[in-house]
């Protein structure tokens, strides 16, 4: 008996090693996405006494009702923020928003505008208008080339904080975690961009319909994915843009935040492996696998 089970132990090892690598973005679903009306916002944007119940704003951020919230008018030196009131603890989500960045003369402009998800929320600073050594999540809507890169603007590039490290002036390149070229300046239409996390599997998206007026799934294309982000467990989403010596109107149009469940595929595999007898196949062996992670004790053949 203890002979066969030494016989045993390379291939149980083996069913281990495959377990292991088994665990990946791809052994997930999600379930319909439901909306958090807590963070998401659209026109008329306000209330009673000319509040929004679930968003702050304020800086240089102005409201035009029924139209957008103006983060930075097309003027030199201007810095304002929108910020969800309260922090959201759901650990899957995805934010998609509908802005504009826009300007009526030729020229330079910029400097862009940020989307936020982070530990702290309303503090001004450098970074697109918010602070520096920021905890959590920035994606960055960036319009102007800081660093005179080869790089083409507009461009998308995001950046993981963890609330020691300075964001890189020239344009966010040192430390990104993803970044794409997008054209979404001076459009007829709204652009919408949509950020996606899913905790289970520390998989960051940023998708965009930039060029594209659709709305369906189809209509977005990927900017960029990383993969092992890690974000607070709890955060606050939000947006800032400044200006500079150039300028541009940041326009956020509409937010809409979900929440988002996943299903691991890998706790529905029926469990083939009991009672199993004689050689296995390689596709028996990765549902053994797969049993072995929530059946530490199996019975092998
Ligand atoms: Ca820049």
């Amino acid at each position: 008996m203890a002979v066969r089970l030494l016989r045993r132990i390379p291939l149980y090892l083996a069913i281990l090693a495959t377990a292991a690598l088994l665990v990946s973005a791809e052994e997930v679903e999600e379930e319909p996405p439901f909306t958090l009306f807590a963070y998401s916002l659209s026109a008329p944007y306000i209330e009673e006494q000319l509040q929004n119940r679930w968003w702050d704003f304020g800086g240089d951020t102005i409201m035009e009702v029924n139209n957008y919230i103006r983060l930075t008018p097309d003027r030199g030196s201007k810095a304002g923020y929108l910020w969800a009131k309260h922090p959201f603890t759901t650990k899957s989500w995805m934010t998609e928003f509908e802005f504009k960045v826009h300007s009526t003369t030729s020229g330079l402009h910029g400097d862009g505008f940020a989307f936020w998800y982070t530990s702290e929320k309303n503090t001004r600073g450098p970074v697109f208008g918010s602070k520096d050594k920021f905890s959590g999540l920035g994606v960055f809507f960036d319009t102007f080339n800081n660093g005179r890169h080869a790089l083409p603007f507009p461009r998308v590039n995001a950046m993981v904080g963890d609330g020691k490290t300075a964001y890189d002036y020239k344009d966010g390149v040192t430390g990104q975690v993803g970044s794409c070229e997008l054209d979404f300046r001076n459009k007829e239409d709204p652009t919408w961009a949509r950020v996606k996390y899913v905790q289970e599997t520390k998989r960051l998206q940023v998708w965009s319909n930039a060029g594209n007026a659709g709305r369906r799934d189809e209509d977005f294309k990927l900017c960029f994915q990383a993969d092992n982000v890690v974000l607070p467990p709890s955060g606050y989403i939000g947006f800032s843009a400044h200006t500079g010596g150039v300028s541009d109107n940041h326009d956020i149009i509409s937010v809409k935040t979900q929440a988002i469940t996943v299903v691991s595929i890998r706790s529905c595999m029926p469990c083939v492996c009991e009672g199993r007898r004689g050689s296995l196949q390689l596709a028996e062996i990765t549902a053994v696998a797969r049993c072995s992670l929530y059946h530490p004790i199996l019975q092998l053949p």
